[in-house]
């Protein structure tokens, strides 16, 4: 039975105001640090009902609001391969944050280990970690409480970044076992990635410096750590590594802005390439100065195209073209040129915006690379694919070498989430093969001029949407006038969704011309407000 008396005690350490509802959104739960106490108590709580569920297997707790403002705070949980978690839990964490009082809890505690048949004698295992957040620490002795009601195992991950913390679920769950994904620690995770990098560069020209933005945030400890294993291989520059956290810098600013981050204005030669991460380190936006000094991004478009034909090229050159296809997933904030660019050369699909969907839909591949075009992606291989690409018998000195490289290029990359180091220097790595600069990599394709813009309306439950979000089915007639005002803009897009982290209707465009993607975005906003 469930530790009724111990969980109580404890509760009542983490009251809940009665005026605020918490909702477990595309991001976990996600508000100011300062009102999520009672949630991660709670949150402690289920993550050792879910690892019960899961028969002891490991269960992550991430505390990490990545590129919010530095008062912000949230929390998320892991599911053991190292994936978001379950979708049909997502309701039943909602459900327990909001319970009102400590009566109401343990009913809906109560009632939700009979609905899931949640056997309470299995073991409950947890690995948590946190970002830099000042708000942090209180967070988890909440969450170590919950843990404890619960009669949670637990391991500490101490401070790190969102997909180290991915890593040791996986690497916890697997050890031992022939599907060991490293050891599991986080010099495990630094070094798995070090030593393939350097296999993958060995040989080529000594790499230039490397400038990289750390948001002020956890990237920069764990980007330390890539320094001090790369100091032979890559030199790393580490901008913004203790300042206000994702103030005026890191991947979110670089993005919606499309703007270099002030502090790196001094920073930056012409011609030098740079990347930001954002709060914990999940986002990936590289970019570059010409020689005029204009500023070029290098968006997850850019990353998905660089690195998808890298690894088509191997595939290629291994002789395994036959047994293995290589696939995209992007989303409806894709570029329209990076879309044209990859579905001539490969398959492409399009989902909804969330990691949880494009990570699904990349499974379905042999080896399926995502990224939304805000940074976040991996490549995941699948389990097939990974068994060909070792066990293939090359029949050439050639294709015994791209198939070593094939199988670094697998260890380069954390698939069990969106990455922005590992990211980094798989982009490294291509770019090293290929002799790219920053203009070269740029010129696969020219970006279509496109424009963000939030709405505050009244209900953004009122905004539906089909079509991998492209087009609104409600408010009934409003797609019919963007698609008007759509067909008078020459390479004209647009679309509208409401926000799946904050209180507002999103409206995008694009167009051949700025001017025209400015002026589309705001004449479709202008329809929704
Ligand atoms: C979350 C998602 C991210 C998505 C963003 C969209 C995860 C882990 N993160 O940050 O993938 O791009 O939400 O935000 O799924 P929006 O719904 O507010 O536009
Ligand atoms: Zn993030």
């Amino acid at each position: 039975a469930l530790p009724i008396d111990e969980i109580k005690r404890l509760l009542d350490l983490h009251p809940k105001s009665p005026s605020i509802r918490y909702q477990y959104g595309t991001a976990g739960f996600r508000t100011l640090g300062k009102v999520l106490d009672p949630v991660l108590f709670r949150v402690g709580v289920l993550a050792g009902l879910r690892s019960k569920k899961l028969d002891g297997k490991v269960i992550g707790v991430m505390v990490t609001a990545s590129h919010n403002p530095e008062p912000d705070n949230g929390v998320k949980l892991v599911d053991p391969r190292g994936e978001m978690l379950e979708s049909a839990w997502e309701i039943h964490a909602t459900n327990l944050a909001n319970a009102a009082t400590t009566d109401d809890f343990v009913a809906a505690l109560e009632d939700f280990v009979k609905l899931a048949k949640i056997d309470l004698s299995k073991p409950a295992r947890v690995v948590f970690a946190r970002d830099t957040r000042p708000s942090g620490p209180a967070l988890v002795a909440s969450l170590k409480d919950g843990l404890q009601a619960i009669g949670a195992e637990t391991r500490d991950g101490g401070i790190t970044t969102t997909p180290v913390l991915h890593y040791l679920v996986r690497t916890m769950n697997t050890k031992g076992t022939s599907a060991s994904y490293g050891d599991d620690s986080e010099e495990g995770y630094i070094t798995k990635i070090s030593t393939a990098f350097k296999n993958l560069v060995a040989g080529k020209a000594a790499l230039a410096p490397l400038t990289i933005d750390c948001a002020n945030g956890v990237g920069a400890k764990t980007g330390q750590q890539f320094q001090d294993a790369l100091k032979d291989t890559l030199p790393i520059v580490l901008e913004n590594t203790n300042g206000v956290l994702n103030e005026n810098c890191g991947a979110d600013y670089v993005k919606t802005s499309q703007k270099l981050p002030p502090s790196l204005e001094t920073v930056l030669q012409a011609g030098q390439r740079a990347c930001s991460l954002d709060g914990d380190a999940d986002r990936l936006i590289y970019y570059y100065l010409d020689e005029r000094r204009q500023f070029h991004m290098l968006d997850g478009d850019k990353i998905t195209a660089l690195t998808a034909s890298f690894i088509v090229d191997l595939v290629k050159a291994s002789g395994l073209e036959q047994k293995i296809k290589v696939g995209v997933v992007q989303t409806a904030y894709a570029n329209g040129s990076s879309t044209k660019y990859l579905t001539e050369r490969l398959p492409v699909k399009c989902v909804s915006t969330g990691v949880k969907h494009l990570h699904h839909a990349a499974e379905h591949y042999d080896v399926g690379v995502y990224f939304e075009a805000n940074g976040h992606g991996t490549v995941l291989f699948s389990p097939q694919a990974e068994d060909t690409i070792r066990n293939h018998k090359p029949s050439t000195p050639a294709q015994s070498t791209t198939q070593t490289h094939l199988i670094n290029t697998i260890d380069v990359i954390n698939q069990t989430v969106g990455d922005a180091l590992s990211d980094m220097l798989l982009v490294e790595i291509v770019l090293a093969h290929k002799s790219y600069s920053g203009a070269e990599w740029d010129s696969l394709y020219a970006d279509l001029p496109n424009r963000l813009v939030k709405v505050v309306v009244g209900d953004r439950n009122a905004f539906k949407t089909e079509d991998a979000e492209r087009r609104l089915v409600s408010p009934v007639g409003l797609q019919a006038k963007i698609d008007e005002l759509v067909r008078k803009y020459e390479g004209g897009r647009s679309f509208v969704r409401p926000s799946g982290t904050e209180d507002v209707v999103r409206v995008y465009a694009e167009a051949a011309l700025r001017p025209q993607a400015d002026e589309l975005a705001f004449r479709v906003a202008g329809l929704v407000y």
